[in-house]
C-alpha cells in the first residue's frame, strides 16, 4: 500500500513537472546591431532577401510598430534587458556606464525561476554582463571585429582569437550549447553584431548585389534646415568618411551582412528542427536601434526621427501566435523584458516599465498606450547629436533638443509621416503643442525621471 501511494505521488510529481515543462517554452532571444524596420524582405525591402528572417514573421508575428526609447547600443541593449527607460538603468550613453547590481536583468529573474541561462555574441555593457550569473557565456567586449574576432568563453574567460566571421561563430557556439541536453528550459541570448558599421560581409557573400542599383529613398535631397539646427549640423552625412563614401557601397555592405545574420538563422531554425524544439521555442527577433539609409543624406541613428527608431520586432511561437499576424500598436524595447517573463509564465515586476506584448496577440487591450517618451543624451559626441527627448503618438511627435540654444519639431506623422514640415510655432498648433508638451512631463514623471 505504502509502495502504491509513494508511487502515485512520483506519478504525481513527474506529471506537474511535465505540464510545468509544457508551459514554459525555450526562450531564443535574437538582436541584431543597427538593423532598420525595412531591412528585412518580410518588410517589403525591394532588394534584400531574408527568407530566414521572413519565416519567423510567417510562421508567427510580426509588428509593424516596434520602436526603441533611446536609439543607440548600449542604452537599447540595457532597456531589453532590465525593462526600463535609460535613465532608470543609467545606461544613457556608450561610455561604460553599466546597469548596477542591484537592478535585475531579465536573464537574472528567468535563472532564478529556473531557466537556464546563456549568452552569446554583443553585449556592449562593459562587465556587467560578466558580472552576472550565466549557464553558458561566450562574448567579447565592445564593439569587435567582424573577422577573426576575439570571444570569451565563460565570464572569467579570456578573449581569444577565433576563426571565421563573427555572427557564424558566435551561432555556431550558441547552436552547439543549445543542442545540449537540458533538463530545464533556456533562454538564449543571441546578439548579432551585424550590420553595424564598418561593415564587412561575411567572405561568400562579398559580391552579393554587384549587378544591383539601390534606388535612392525619397528623402535624399530633403531639406536639412526645415528641421532644426541640431538636425542640420548634425555630422552624419554619407560621403564625409572613409567608409561610408558612397550610399551605393554603403547600402550593399549593410545589406551584405544582413544576409550574413539571415542565414545564421536559417541554421538556428535547422538545429531547433532537428533537435524536435522548434515549437516548445519562443523565437524573438529585434534590433537595437534602426538606422538613416540616405534619408537627409544621413546614415547613423541616435535621433528621434522615424528611421532611426523604428526596429524590426518578429516573433514565433505557435502555441500563442497565430502564423503571419501583423501587430499594429506601438511597441517598445522596454516590452521585451516583460514579454519574455509573460511567456515564461512568471509575474513582471511592478518596477518594469513596460508591459507585455502577448495579450496583443488575442487583441488590442483598450487600455494599451496612446504615447511614449524618447530620450538621447550621448552629447558631445561622434556624429554630433545634441540631447533631446520627446513624445510619439499615433498621429504626431514633438522633439526637444532641451539644451541652450532651445529647439523644438512637431510633425503631424498621419499627413506627413516622413517628418518633412515642422509645424512647431506654425499657427494652430498651440494646443496641439501644449497638450504634448505636457504628456512629456507626465511621462517622465511616470518612469521616474527627475533629472
Ligand atoms: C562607432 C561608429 C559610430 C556609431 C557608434 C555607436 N563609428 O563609434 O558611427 O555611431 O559606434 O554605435 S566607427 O567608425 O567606429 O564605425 S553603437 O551601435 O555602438 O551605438
Amino acid at each position: 500500500m505504502r509502495k502504491l501511494l509513494f508511487s502515485a505521488v512520483l506519478m504525481l510529481v513527474a506529471s506537474v513537472g511535465i505540464a510545468s515543462a509544457a508551459d514554459r517554452p525555450n526562450l531564443l532571444i535574437m538582436m541584431t546591431d543597427d538593423q532598420r524596420a525595412d531591412a528585412l524582405s518580410c518588410a517589403g525591402n525591394p532588394v534584400l532577401r531574408t527568407p530566414n528572417l521572413d519565416r519567423i514573421a510567417g510562421e508567427g508575428a510580426r509588428f509593424r510598430n516596434m520602436f526603441v526609447t533611446n536609439a543607440l547600443c548600449a542604452p537599447s541593449r540595457a532597456t531589453l534587458l532590465t525593462g526600463l527607460y535609460s535613465h532608470s538603468h543609467g545606461v544613457t550613453d556608450n561610455r561604460g556606464r553599466i546597469v548596477p547590481q542591484s537592478i535585475p536583468m531579465v536573464s537574472d529573474l528567468l535563472r532564478k525561476a529556473g531557466y537556464e541561462v546563456a549568452f552569446c555574441g554583443k553585449s556592449h555593457q562593459g562587465n556587467a554582463l560578466r558580472d552576472r550569473e550565466w549557464d553558458h557565456y561566450f562574448g567579447y567586449r565592445g564593439q569587435g571585429n567582424y573577422l577573426k574576432p576575439m570571444v570569451a568563453e565563460g565570464t572569467k574567460g579570456k578573449d581569444l582569437p577565433r576563426d571565421g566571421w563573427m555572427d557564424d561563430v558566435i551561432t555556431d557556439d550558441a547552436i552547439a550549447w543549445m543542442k545540449q541536453p537540458h533538463e530545464k528550459p533556456f533562454a538564449m541570448f543571441l546578439f548579432f553584431k551585424a550590420p553595424h558599421r564598418s561593415w564587412t560581409p561575411p567572405p561568400r557573400h562579398k559580391d552579393l548585389f554587384n549587378n544591383v542599383t539601390i534606388p535612392l529613398p525619397k528623402l535624399w535631397d530633403a531639406d536639412r534646415n526645415a528641421k532644426t539646427q541640431a538636425f542640420a549640423k548634425a555630422d552624419n552625412r554619407i560621403g564625409d568618411f572613409a567608409d561610408v563614401k558612397d550610399f551605393q557601397s554603403y547600402v550593399k555592405d549593410y545589406y551584405r551582412t544582413i544576409v550574413g545574420v539571415d542565414d545564421n538563422v536559417g541554421k538556428v531554425f535547422a538545429a531547433l528542427e532537428a533537435n524536435k524544439q522548434l515549437d516548445s521555442t519562443a523565437i524573438l527577433f529585434t534590433s537595437d536601434n534602426g538606422f538613416f539609409q540616405g534619408e537627409w543624406k544621413a546614415f547613423d541613428k541616435r535621433f528621434m526621427h522615424e528611421p532611426s527608431i523604428r526596429v524590426p520586432l518578429l516573433m514565433r511561437y505557435p502555441a500563442k501566435i497565430k502564423a503571419g499576424s501583423l501587430i499594429d500598436p506601438m511597441v517598445l524595447n522596454v516590452d521585451i523584458a516583460p514579454t519574455l517573463l509573460d511567456l515564461a509564465g512568471l509575474p513582471v515586476p511592478e518596477s518594469m516599465q513596460g508591459r507585455s506584448v502577448v495579450p496583443l496577440f488575442a487583441g488590442t487591450p483598450a487600455d494599451w498606450r496612446k504615447d511614449w517618451l524618447y530620450e538621447y543624451f550621448e552629447y558631445p559626441a561622434e556624429h554630433n547629436v545634441r540631447k533631446h527627448r520627446g513624445v510619439r503618438t499615433d498621429t504626431h511627435k514633438l522633439i526637444h533638443y532641451y539644451e541652450s540654444p532651445e529647439e523644438w519639431e512637431l510633425y503631424d506623422l498621419s499627413k506627413d509621416p516622413d517628418e518633412l514640415h515642422n509645424l512647431y510655432r506654425k499657427p494652430g498648433m498651440e494646443a496641439l503643442t501644449t497638450q504634448l508638451k505636457q504628456r512629456i512631463v507626465d511621462l517622465r514623471k511616470q518612469t521616474n525621471d527627475r533629472d
